[in-house]
Protein backbone atom coordinates (compact mmCIF):
# COMPACT_ATOMS: atom_id res chain seq x y z
CA UNK A 1 0.00 0.00 0.00
CA UNK A 2 1.64 3.33 1.03
CA UNK A 3 5.21 2.43 1.36
CA UNK A 4 6.87 5.39 1.91
CA UNK A 5 4.07 7.72 2.51
CA UNK A 6 2.35 9.06 5.63
CA UNK A 7 -0.96 8.78 6.74
CA UNK A 8 -2.98 11.06 9.10
CA UNK A 9 -5.70 10.11 11.30
CA UNK A 10 -8.21 13.03 12.47
CA UNK A 11 -11.38 12.40 14.65
CA UNK A 12 -13.98 14.38 16.32
CA UNK A 13 -14.74 17.87 14.86
CA UNK A 14 -18.21 17.71 15.70
CA UNK A 15 -18.98 20.13 12.52
CA UNK A 16 -22.51 21.11 12.85
CA UNK A 17 -22.14 21.45 16.91
CA UNK A 18 -21.52 25.16 18.17
CA UNK A 19 -18.20 24.19 19.95
CA UNK A 20 -16.73 22.91 16.14
CA UNK A 21 -13.39 24.39 15.33
CA UNK A 22 -14.22 24.80 11.66
CA UNK A 23 -12.35 27.97 9.80
CA UNK A 24 -8.61 25.70 11.85
CA UNK A 25 -9.88 22.52 10.19
CA UNK A 26 -10.54 23.95 6.96
CA UNK A 27 -6.98 25.39 6.70
CA UNK A 28 -5.58 22.02 8.23
CA UNK A 29 -7.13 19.64 5.67
CA UNK A 30 -5.90 22.49 3.04
CA UNK A 31 -2.01 22.37 3.92
CA UNK A 32 -1.78 18.69 4.21
CA UNK A 33 2.28 17.99 3.20
CA UNK A 34 3.24 16.71 0.20
CA UNK A 35 4.16 13.08 1.54
CA UNK A 36 0.67 12.44 3.26
CA UNK A 37 -0.77 10.12 0.53
CA UNK A 38 -3.49 8.76 3.51
CA UNK A 39 -6.18 10.19 5.34
CA UNK A 40 -8.58 8.50 8.07
CA UNK A 41 -11.51 10.51 9.02
CA UNK A 42 -11.93 8.49 12.58
CA UNK A 43 -15.90 9.80 13.63
CA UNK A 44 -17.38 12.24 14.80
CA UNK A 45 -16.13 14.74 12.08
CA UNK A 46 -20.00 15.83 11.26
CA UNK A 47 -21.98 15.72 14.13
CA UNK A 48 -25.87 15.18 13.93
CA UNK A 49 -26.74 14.80 17.36
CA UNK A 50 -28.08 18.17 18.03
CA UNK A 51 -28.76 19.28 14.58
CA UNK A 52 -30.97 17.91 11.72
CA UNK A 53 -28.14 15.91 9.78
CA UNK A 54 -29.53 17.81 6.00
CA UNK A 55 -28.80 20.89 7.43
CA UNK A 56 -25.24 19.91 8.78
CA UNK A 57 -24.55 18.62 5.66
CA UNK A 58 -25.71 21.24 3.30
CA UNK A 59 -23.97 24.17 5.85
CA UNK A 60 -20.39 21.79 5.42
CA UNK A 61 -20.91 21.31 1.84
CA UNK A 62 -17.58 23.34 1.22
CA UNK A 63 -15.56 21.30 3.33
CA UNK A 64 -16.68 17.75 2.14
CA UNK A 65 -16.16 19.28 -1.57
CA UNK A 66 -12.75 19.63 -0.44
CA UNK A 67 -12.09 16.10 1.10
CA UNK A 68 -12.86 14.84 -1.99
CA UNK A 69 -10.59 17.16 -4.09
CA UNK A 70 -8.47 15.68 -1.93
CA UNK A 71 -8.37 12.53 -4.37
CA UNK A 72 -6.69 10.56 -6.09
CA UNK A 73 -3.52 12.22 -4.32
CA UNK A 74 -5.11 11.64 -1.09
CA UNK A 75 -6.86 8.23 -0.04
CA UNK A 76 -9.04 9.67 2.14
CA UNK A 77 -11.64 7.28 4.33
CA UNK A 78 -14.55 7.47 6.76
CA UNK A 79 -14.88 5.75 9.90
CA UNK A 80 -18.58 6.13 11.47
CA UNK A 81 -18.49 7.72 14.52
CA UNK A 82 -21.29 7.59 17.35
CA UNK A 83 -22.23 11.74 16.08
CA UNK A 84 -22.39 10.43 12.97
CA UNK A 85 -23.49 7.52 12.46
CA UNK A 86 -26.81 8.15 10.24
CA UNK A 87 -24.00 8.37 7.13
CA UNK A 88 -24.68 4.63 7.45
CA UNK A 89 -27.52 4.97 5.27
CA UNK A 90 -25.69 6.72 2.87
CA UNK A 91 -22.80 3.91 2.49
CA UNK A 92 -24.02 3.09 -0.75
CA UNK A 93 -24.42 7.13 -2.06
CA UNK A 94 -21.52 8.73 -4.05
CA UNK A 95 -20.37 10.09 -0.60
CA UNK A 96 -20.56 6.60 0.90
CA UNK A 97 -18.03 5.14 -1.98
CA UNK A 98 -15.98 8.04 -2.46
CA UNK A 99 -14.51 8.12 1.34
CA UNK A 100 -14.44 4.38 1.81
CA UNK A 101 -17.16 4.70 4.42
CA UNK A 102 -17.10 1.53 7.21
CA UNK A 103 -17.25 1.08 10.94
CA UNK A 104 -13.85 0.35 10.93
CA UNK A 105 -10.32 -0.42 8.67
CA UNK A 106 -7.49 -1.83 9.08
CA UNK A 107 -3.80 -0.37 7.43
CA UNK A 108 -0.16 -1.74 7.75
CA UNK A 109 2.45 0.66 8.13
CA UNK A 110 6.37 -0.74 8.70
CA UNK A 111 5.76 -4.08 10.72
CA UNK A 112 2.53 -2.99 12.65
CA UNK A 113 -0.92 -3.40 11.34
CA UNK A 114 -3.00 -0.25 12.54
CA UNK A 115 -6.78 -0.94 13.24
CA UNK A 116 -8.75 2.22 13.40
CA UNK A 117 -12.56 2.39 14.93
CA UNK A 118 -13.79 5.31 16.30
CA UNK A 119 -14.26 4.55 19.99
CA UNK A 120 -18.02 4.81 20.64
CA UNK A 121 -17.71 0.53 20.79
CA UNK A 122 -15.65 1.17 23.72
CA UNK A 123 -19.59 2.01 25.02
CA UNK A 124 -21.17 -1.32 24.61
CA UNK A 125 -21.11 -2.87 28.26
CA UNK A 126 -22.73 -0.15 29.34
CA UNK A 127 -25.92 -1.15 26.53
CA UNK A 128 -25.33 -4.73 26.64
CA UNK A 129 -24.97 -4.99 23.38
CA UNK A 130 -22.90 -3.10 20.31
CA UNK A 131 -26.05 -3.17 17.88
CA UNK A 132 -28.21 -1.53 21.34
CA UNK A 133 -25.54 0.94 21.25
CA UNK A 134 -25.28 1.69 17.55
CA UNK A 135 -29.42 1.93 16.91
CA UNK A 136 -29.20 4.32 19.87
CA UNK A 137 -26.34 6.08 17.77
CA UNK A 138 -28.74 6.55 14.94
CA UNK A 139 -31.94 7.57 17.04
CA UNK A 140 -29.97 10.48 18.40
CA UNK A 141 -28.84 11.32 14.55
CA UNK A 142 -32.67 11.51 13.64
CA UNK A 143 -33.98 13.24 16.53
CA UNK A 144 -33.52 16.36 14.85
CA UNK A 145 -33.54 19.82 16.25
CA UNK A 146 -36.09 19.00 19.08
CA UNK A 147 -34.23 16.78 20.98
CA UNK A 148 -30.69 18.11 20.26
CA UNK A 149 -32.09 21.48 22.46
CA UNK A 150 -32.96 18.59 24.87
CA UNK A 151 -29.92 17.30 25.35
CA UNK A 152 -28.14 20.70 24.91
CA UNK A 153 -30.56 21.14 27.96
CA UNK A 154 -29.32 17.73 29.22
CA UNK A 155 -25.57 19.23 29.36
CA UNK A 156 -26.02 22.55 31.21
CA UNK A 157 -28.44 20.66 33.66
CA UNK A 158 -26.44 17.76 34.47
CA UNK A 159 -23.28 20.83 35.05
CA UNK A 160 -26.09 22.49 37.42
CA UNK A 161 -27.97 19.44 39.37
CA UNK A 162 -31.75 19.13 39.71
CA UNK A 163 -34.35 17.10 38.38
CA UNK A 164 -34.51 17.77 34.90
CA UNK A 165 -32.89 14.45 33.60
CA UNK A 166 -36.44 13.12 35.02
CA UNK A 167 -38.67 15.52 32.93
CA UNK A 168 -36.50 14.64 29.49
CA UNK A 169 -36.70 11.42 29.56
CA UNK A 170 -40.66 11.52 29.81
CA UNK A 171 -40.26 14.09 26.86
CA UNK A 172 -38.00 12.10 24.99
CA UNK A 173 -40.51 9.02 25.06
CA UNK A 174 -37.97 6.70 23.59
CA UNK A 175 -37.92 2.77 25.10
CA UNK A 176 -36.69 2.88 28.92
CA UNK A 177 -33.09 1.94 27.53
CA UNK A 178 -32.75 4.40 25.28
CA UNK A 179 -33.82 7.32 27.66
CA UNK A 180 -31.87 5.98 30.65
CA UNK A 181 -28.98 6.58 28.76
CA UNK A 182 -29.48 9.55 27.19
CA UNK A 183 -28.42 11.73 30.28
CA UNK A 184 -25.05 9.27 30.59
CA UNK A 185 -24.48 8.83 26.82
CA UNK A 186 -24.72 12.79 25.89
CA UNK A 187 -22.84 14.06 28.33
CA UNK A 188 -19.29 15.56 27.22
CA UNK A 189 -16.18 13.51 27.60
CA UNK A 190 -15.29 15.29 30.39
CA UNK A 191 -18.18 14.76 32.60
CA UNK A 192 -17.24 10.78 32.36
CA UNK A 193 -15.10 7.87 32.92
CA UNK A 194 -12.64 7.88 30.12
CA UNK A 195 -9.69 5.71 32.50
CA UNK A 196 -12.71 2.51 32.18
CA UNK A 197 -12.54 3.08 28.45
CA UNK A 198 -9.14 2.92 27.96
CA UNK A 199 -8.95 -0.09 29.97
CA UNK A 200 -11.38 -1.31 27.14
CA UNK A 201 -9.03 -0.62 24.38
CA UNK A 202 -6.71 -2.09 25.70
CA UNK A 203 -8.36 -5.33 25.89
CA UNK A 204 -9.56 -5.36 22.40
CA UNK A 205 -5.69 -5.68 21.51
CA UNK A 206 -5.23 -8.84 23.30
CA UNK A 207 -8.39 -10.03 21.90
CA UNK A 208 -10.28 -9.22 18.87
CA UNK A 209 -7.58 -7.14 17.46
CA UNK A 210 -4.54 -9.38 18.89
CA UNK A 211 -1.07 -8.39 17.66
CA UNK A 212 -2.57 -5.19 16.00
CA UNK A 213 -2.50 -1.70 17.08
CA UNK A 214 -5.54 0.40 17.83
CA UNK A 215 -6.39 3.81 17.02
CA UNK A 216 -9.36 5.69 18.35
CA UNK A 217 -11.07 8.80 19.09
CA UNK A 218 -14.20 9.82 20.93
CA UNK A 219 -12.89 10.78 24.39
CA UNK A 220 -11.59 13.64 22.82
CA UNK A 221 -8.37 12.78 25.17
CA UNK A 222 -5.36 13.09 22.86
CA UNK A 223 -2.06 10.29 23.76
CA UNK A 224 0.26 7.61 22.15
CA UNK A 225 1.10 4.85 24.86
CA UNK A 226 3.29 2.54 22.92
CA UNK A 227 3.09 -0.38 25.80
CA UNK A 228 -0.95 -0.44 25.72
CA UNK A 229 -0.40 -0.39 21.79
CA UNK A 230 -3.38 2.16 21.73
CA UNK A 231 -3.38 6.05 20.45
CA UNK A 232 -5.97 8.41 20.60
CA UNK A 233 -6.68 11.11 17.73
CA UNK A 234 -7.81 13.69 20.47
CA UNK A 235 -10.50 16.24 19.15
CA UNK A 236 -10.68 19.32 17.56
CA UNK A 237 -13.54 21.24 19.85
CA UNK A 238 -13.00 23.75 22.70
CA UNK A 239 -9.51 24.92 20.91
CA UNK A 240 -7.90 21.48 20.67
CA UNK A 241 -6.14 20.43 17.14
CA UNK A 242 -5.12 17.07 17.55
CA UNK A 243 -4.23 14.30 14.95
CA UNK A 244 -1.40 11.52 14.91
CA UNK A 245 0.47 10.73 11.95
CA UNK A 246 1.06 7.47 10.54
CA UNK A 247 3.92 6.30 8.63
CA UNK A 248 6.61 3.01 8.29
CA UNK A 249 8.50 4.84 11.70
CA UNK A 250 5.43 4.04 13.61
CA UNK A 251 2.97 6.74 15.02
CA UNK A 252 2.74 10.49 16.58
CA UNK A 253 1.02 12.80 18.26
CA UNK A 254 0.66 16.12 16.80
CA UNK A 255 -1.16 19.44 16.95
CA UNK A 256 -2.12 21.82 14.36
MN1 LIG B 1 -17.69 9.97 19.61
Amino acid sequence: MSKDGKCIAVSDVHLGAESGNRDTFIDFIENLGDDVDRLVLLGDILDFWRRDPVGVLLENIDIIQRLMSLEPEINVSYVLGNHDFHLIQFSKSYFGSMFDLDYDLSLRYGETTYRFIHGYQLEYKRFGTLAAYELFADEMCEAGDDVGRVADAVWKKIVEGGDVLNRIRNLIGRPNWVSEMVGETASPPVKRNLKKLEGYAAQLTTGRYAGEFLIYGHTHEPFVKMEKNIANTGSWVEGSTDYLELDAGGVTLESY
